[in-house]
């Protein structure tokens, strides 16, 4: 075995074993000549194992293990087993083992032990076995010689959760950050299938005053699910009709699905198939496999030439006003392969003449039809160098190579421009291009408890833009649940409400009058709020510190709370996560904190609640969130859409007893101007003393903010309120 170590950035060590597969997912450069030879990794036991390599790590008992990014489970990853192998498995019940991501990204410890964190950069299947076989033993099974891990500790002094995952930004990137309208409310639905469901869907919301960004376009819009076409008996005249929707403040999203059908004259697949863009299966000829447009060929986005093919046919869309995608099915995800169909069918022949064969055989045979492991050994991408590589090596970078080619359709296409991407497979990374959905859950209550843990993991791992189906994507939801959603949908970076075909709706109108109007107030204070949410989230990606973190990165690492969480720096968010609650418990960390509950986007009720553990009351017509003692929140009067109009007045909701300060951002949400820091902030301070309140306010960046005016609730330590109002001068 081959070992060698170099120390990199401020507290990482590199570790590679043999010949690592080039992933692209550290940006940071590494040194050649700063290796030495090792035999050993710190703080790991090393053993051979079929092939490849066991590494065990000795956990204290007040450890907790994070990471991961999407995984089914527990926040603390301890007590259960994952394998980081992308999967379409579109039932996540708590004993699932692997989803859509990978994300080889772990950090553990506590206030009593030094915090560390490792990355494993390994493109196919890493499983771990996190305290589940033993309590105190973490083991990392890698099937393969050759990888890099990276190892995050500090000797002398006690690292943070947050310098972890701070320096794993600094090694991997930094995060994706989406147009504004982003911020806003999306709705989703498998389908709306035609022209004409859509500007229905689209004036609806206008005329019942909810606002709303995007609408999303499934599968049913092409023609025969043939990737880049657009059916034109259901869509007739796109371009104007996107045109349209787009002067109404409705962007359209369309599905891209990696699988070209197999159909002459059509011109993706004679394309790809001339210039030899697809995978092979064994003999090379190009594999077949079966998904939504029947037979087709999957595209080698291992390959730059299909990448920039790929990148090329979407930016297509373009030109008919579109500037965003949603990319499914990119696990790949596979029904079945022409092989394996045969056989059920040679099983079915062989029944109807024998009745003795147990019907039993037939079932398992289609129980194992769909995303069947063998398929992923079956097929070959070419690599730089000409040689070949089955996707079994390198099966978690699909999915991240296709999202790669679009994003870079989109930065070639319209430089200095931001787009809007989500993928629904991933590997580190591929935050710094695009942002994830997590995919299929179904409408339980459960599902909305691993949304929020997700939030925070898939934070950690980089991904501060995500979401998951607001309301559940499968099976039927309830009127409640759909309310409780959108309250957790408030607080989601990605607000999208989306539901599989043959579910109830989901429409806010598809409701009863008073679950409708608690709906469209719901939607009202997420735009209410995005003063706050932006001006946070775009610090988070400046300062790559997580915009969605739990309460043990902020506070005490005592706080095992996974069902609230930080929202930027001023707002805990609790949803209420339980059917016929009325309130429920929660622990408010280290300080005193403002209880709000928002009646409506502008009517909240307040109040002041020290330390501890509380039972809270929140009906089911109010949104709870908590504001942290000597903080400030930004808002405005919602709009019907991002940029409807210049926001001019803000509304300031402060909660004082010492000193609170905000740094009020905005930016034209368009442009990646603030990569090069083409924005305006508003420092704004509050100071209090003697039952008065002292307020300053600073403009700075070179683009002038429209704020003209800003209108203060402060709240002191009894809730007692101040309001006064600060005129901006002009600039
Ligand atoms: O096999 O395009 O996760 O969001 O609506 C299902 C249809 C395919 C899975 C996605 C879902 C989408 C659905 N897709």
């Amino acid at each position: 075995m081959m070992l060698k170590k170099a120390q990199i950035l401020n507290f990482t060590k590199l570790y590679r074993f043999g010949q690592p597969f080039k992933t692209a997912a550290v940006v940071c450069p590494v040194d050649g000549s700063a290796f030495e030879p090792v035999n050993t990794i710190d703080g790991m036991a090393m053993a051979f194992r079929e092939g490849g390599i066991a590494l065990t790590i000795s956990l204290s008992p007040s450890d907790r293990v994070f990471g991961l990014g999407e995984t089914i489970g527990a926040l603390n990853k301890r007590g259960k087993k994952y394998r980081l192998y992308t999967t379409d498995d579109p039932v996540h019940t708590p004993g699932k083992e692997n989803l859509y991501g990978s994300h080889p990204f772990v950090l553990a410890g506590s206030a009593l032990t030094n915090p560390f964190g490792f990355f494993i950069d390994y493109p196919s299947e890493i499983c771990l076995d996190i305290g589940f076989t033993n309590h105190n033993v973490m083991e990392v099974a890698i099937p393969s010689m050759n990888f890099d891990i990276y190892f995050f500790s500090a000797t002398g002094r006690t690292l943070t959760f947050m310098e972890i995952v701070k320096e794993f930004l600094l090694l991997t990137g930094a995060p994706y950050c989406p147009p504004k309208w982003g911020f806003g409310y999306q709705q989703s639905r498998w389908s709306y299938p035609d022209a004409k469901s859509v500007a229905e869907t689209a004036s609806r919301f206008r005329k019942e005053g909810i606002p709303c960004d995007a609408i999303y376009m499934d599968i049913d819009y092409m023609d025969n699910f043939k990737v880049f076409t657009i059916d034109e008996v259901k869509f007739p005249d796109f371009q104007t009709f996107a045109g349209m929707l787009k002067k109404d403040g409705f962007r359209l999203i369309p599905i891209i699905d990696p699988g070209v059908k197999i159909e002459d004259g059509y011109g993706v697949y004679e394309e790809g198939r001339r210039r030899g863009l697809f995978c092979e299966a064994k003999d090379g000829s190009f594999f077949k496999a079966a998904v939504w447009p029947g037979l087709t060929h999957l595209p080698d986005f291992l390959n730059p030439e299909t990448r920039r093919w790929w990148g090329g046919l979407c930016t297509r869309f373009l030109d008919m006003g579109i500037e965003g995608f949603w990319l499914d099915m990119n696990e790949p995800s596979i029904f079945y392969t022409p092989a394996a169909i045969h056989e059920v069918f040679n099983l079915v022949d062989e029944m109807k003449g024998n009745p003795d064969i147990p019907k039993r055989r037939l079932q398992d045979m289609l129980n194992k039809l769909s995303n069947n492991r063998a398929y992923f050994r079956e097929f070959y991408h070419r690599t730089p160098s000409g040689g070949r590589v089955s996707n079994e090596e390198v099966h978690n970078l699909y999915g991240t190579l296709m999202t790669e080619a679009v994003a870079d359709g989109f930065i070639t296409n319209m430089p200095g421009r931001r787009y809007f991407l989500l993928t629904r497979s991933s590997y580190v990374g591929l935050h710094r291009y695009a942002a994830i959905w997590t995919g299929d859950n179904m409408s339980w209550w459960e599902h909305m408890l691993a949304h929020i843990r997700m939030l925070m993991s898939l934070n950690m791992a980089g991904v501060f833009y995500t979401g998951a189906d607001i309301g559940g994507f499968g099976s039927d939801v309830s009127p409640e649940l759909m309310i409780r959603w959108m309250q957790l949908g408030v607080f989601s970076p990605l607000f999208r409400n989306h539901s599989a075909f043959g579910t109830r709706r989901r429409e806010p109108w598809a409701f009863d009058g008073q679950a409708f109007d608690i709906m469209r107030d719901t939607i009202k204070l997420r735009y209410a709020l995005i003063p706050y949410a932006y001006s946070e989230f775009m610090r988070s990606v400046r300062e790559l510190s997580p915009f969605i973190r739990p309460l043990m990165f902020d506070f005490d690492c005592r706080f095992d709370v996974e069902d609230q969480f930080m929202y930027g720096s001023s707002i805990m968010a609790a949803p209420v996560l339980l059917p016929n609650a009325t309130g429920r418990y929660v622990l408010l960390p280290t300080v005193s904190w403002l209880y709000c509950r928002a009646l409506r986007h502008d009517k909240w009720a307040v109040s002041v609640i020290p330390q501890g553990v509380h039972y809270i009351d929140c009906p089911l017509c109010m949104t709870p969130f908590f504001i942290k003692e000597n903080s400030i929140v930004t808002l405005s009067e919602p709009v019907n859409y991002v940029g409807e109009r210049e926001i001019e007045v803000l509304r300031a909701v402060a909660f004082v007893t010492e000193t609170a300060s905000f740094t009020y951002y905005d930016d034209d949400g368009l442009t990646d101007g603030y990569k090069k820091g083409v924005y305006s902030t508003l420092q704004i301070n509050i100071v209090s003393s003697g039952g008065q309140y002292a307020i300053t306010i600073m403009a700075e960046g070179p683009r002038t903010t429209k704020i003209k005016r800003i209108d203060f609730e402060i709240y002191g330590r009894n809730a007692g309120l101040c309001r006064c109002s600060r005129q901006l001068p002009n600039q």
